[in-house]
């Protein structure tokens, strides 16, 4: 379904990267386009990509008159729905649609949404790879970096998204043709009321879909098992812990797959990526190339060719013979309890970061048993402290260099520092990648590499 947008006034909110794919976006469609951002000039830039289309400026604050009298306005992820401007323009009627919504309505080629709390980035690229190649264009971004309206540029026979709860708020007919639920746990409530909110807009993703639709879902978790899921959805089960009737199970070191009638299994062992959270990952995305009819040796070479995404559980360094693990996309609670329990003891956990405003105590048992010394930093420092300084010995420091410093002085030989922060990167980097390269740039500091 193509849209007219023709003439129409548009406001973007966000001028970061899905914001200048909007603009770039309605500016070829013929909209009268204004990009809005609460920053002003100097701290937003030049935004380069930006030089060719013709677009207006409301920068250093949001002009709410100009909010109003939009006929749309398209919302970035990092852009919550009830500040001020948007929702005074929405109380008069203005529609405002997030960026996957725009972007949806314009795209026909199929489309597989991955979300969950965790997975999410390593089950997309591993899908991206299995799709990809042998004259197919696949596309694969979304949450992971590359905006979906940018899809609009070029034709692809898949479309492989990345979808963060964010991006699910501000969908209306969004239906993708596969939907993974990988994992469901506490994250973001800094954003949202309280974790049935969060929850809520997981759940959304499942909302518009139908007859000859699929719902990818953990048979393992039990908050994934209670979503409501529209009753026309073909429901294809995968979990780590156990055969299945239908759908991807487990048989000791080999995945089982059952699927109409026919019995498949894959060998565990030539696996590249590592950990048991990577097997769940691995399980979901398997399914919907398998069901799309992509032979089962072509998925699993792809697969095991699969060596994993920076910044997860990434080995970055062996100097002083401990092992050094970058795992700076762990930025939420589930995610660092998964980490350390791949781990063997003893660890030296580098964490901290923006507080997400979650439950820290789900660390406890882990730390106990995996982490001799945890060093905190950032601006939850202090919370994390209190809530989990007595597991185990726990210091304070300014800073990654300082951080770095401490962890080699306290790891034996043959343990490991682990960088898996169960917080976001905002308070001290622009992103979770800067946060792991000032990390592995600490660590080759040390080495004397820098
Ligand atoms: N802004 C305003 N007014 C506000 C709030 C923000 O103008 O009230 C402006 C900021 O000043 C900034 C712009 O909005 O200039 C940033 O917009 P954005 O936060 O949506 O950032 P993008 O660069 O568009 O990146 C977004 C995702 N960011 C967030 O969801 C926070 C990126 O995910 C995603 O890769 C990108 O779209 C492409 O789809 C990042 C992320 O941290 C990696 N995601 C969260 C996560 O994974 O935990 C959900
Ligand atoms: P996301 O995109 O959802 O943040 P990633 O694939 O980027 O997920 O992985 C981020 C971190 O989350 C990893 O470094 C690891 O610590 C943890 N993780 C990855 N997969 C899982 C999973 N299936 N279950 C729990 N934790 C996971």
């Amino acid at each position: 379904m193509n849209m007219d947008y023709q003439q129409k006034k548009i406001v973007v909110i966000g001028a970061g990267l899905s914001g200048q794919a909007l603009v770039r976006f309605f500016c070829k469609k013929g909209a009268d386009v204004t990009l809005s951002d609460r920053r002003g000039e100097t701290q937003l830039g030049r935004l380069e990509g930006l030089d060719d289309c013709n677009v207006h400026y409301d920068l250093g604050g949001h002009d709410i008159d100009l909010f109003k009298q939009a006929d749309l306005i398209a919302v970035s992820p990092g852009v919550p729905l009830d500040i001020e401007p948007l929702a005074q323009a929405a109380a008069q009627g203005v529609p405002l649609l997030g960026e996957i919504e725009i972007a949806f309505r314009e795209l026909d080629a199929p489309l597989i949404a991955v979300t969950g709390t965790n997975g999410k980035s390593t089950t997309t690229c591993l899908i991206g790879e299995i799709l990809g190649g042998e004259q197919k264009n696949c596309f694969v971004g979304g949450n992971l970096g590359t905006p979906l309206i940018s899809a609009c540029d070029e034709k692809y026979d898949y479309l492989v998204v990345e979808l963060s709860s964010f991006q699910l708020e501000s969908i209306e007919t969004f239906s993708p043709d596969f939907a993974l639920m990988l994992n469901l746990s506490e994250d973001h409530l800094d954003r949202y009321a309280d974790f049935s909110s969060y929850l809520a807009t997981k759940e959304a993703i499942f909302d518009n879909m139908g007859v000859g639709q699929y719902a990818i879902l953990n048979a393992e978790d039990g908050r994934v098992r209670d979503l409501t899921i529209p009753i026309a959805v073909k429901k294809i089960w995968f979990s780590a812990n156990r055969l299945l009737d239908e759908g991807m199970g487990r048989r000791g070191d080999r995945l089982v797959w059952r699927w109409q009638g026919e019995e498949i299994d894959f060998d565990l062992n030539r696996l590249r990526l590592k950990g048991e959270h990577n097997v769940e990952n691995v399980m979901a995305a398997l399914i919907a190339p398998l069901v799309m009819g992509v032979s089962p040796e072509r998925v699993w070479e792809k697969v095991c060719g699969f060596a994993g995404l920076p910044h997860r559980m990434q080995q970055i360094s062996s100097f002083n013979r401990i092992n050094w693990i970058n795992d700076s996309k762990g930025t939420n609670v589930g995610s660092v309890v998964k980490s350390l329990s791949g781990l063997q003891a003893p660890v030296t956990l580098i964490a901290g970061g923006k507080d997400k405003g979650g439950d820290y105590a789900p660390l406890r048992e882990v730390l106990k048993h995996k982490v001799t010394r945890l060093i905190l930093l950032g601006e939850a420092a202090e919370r994390m402290m209190a809530e989990l300084g007595d597991c185990c010995q726990t210091i304070q420091v300014a800073d990654m260099a300082a951080a770095v410093t401490t962890a080699v002085r306290e790891t034996p030989v043959g343990g490991t520092v682990l960088l898996s922060p169960a917080c976001s990167s905002f308070d001290m980097y622009p992103s979770y990648a800067a946060r792991g390269e000032d990390f592995a740039r600490q660590v080759k500091r040390l080495e004397g590499k820098e």
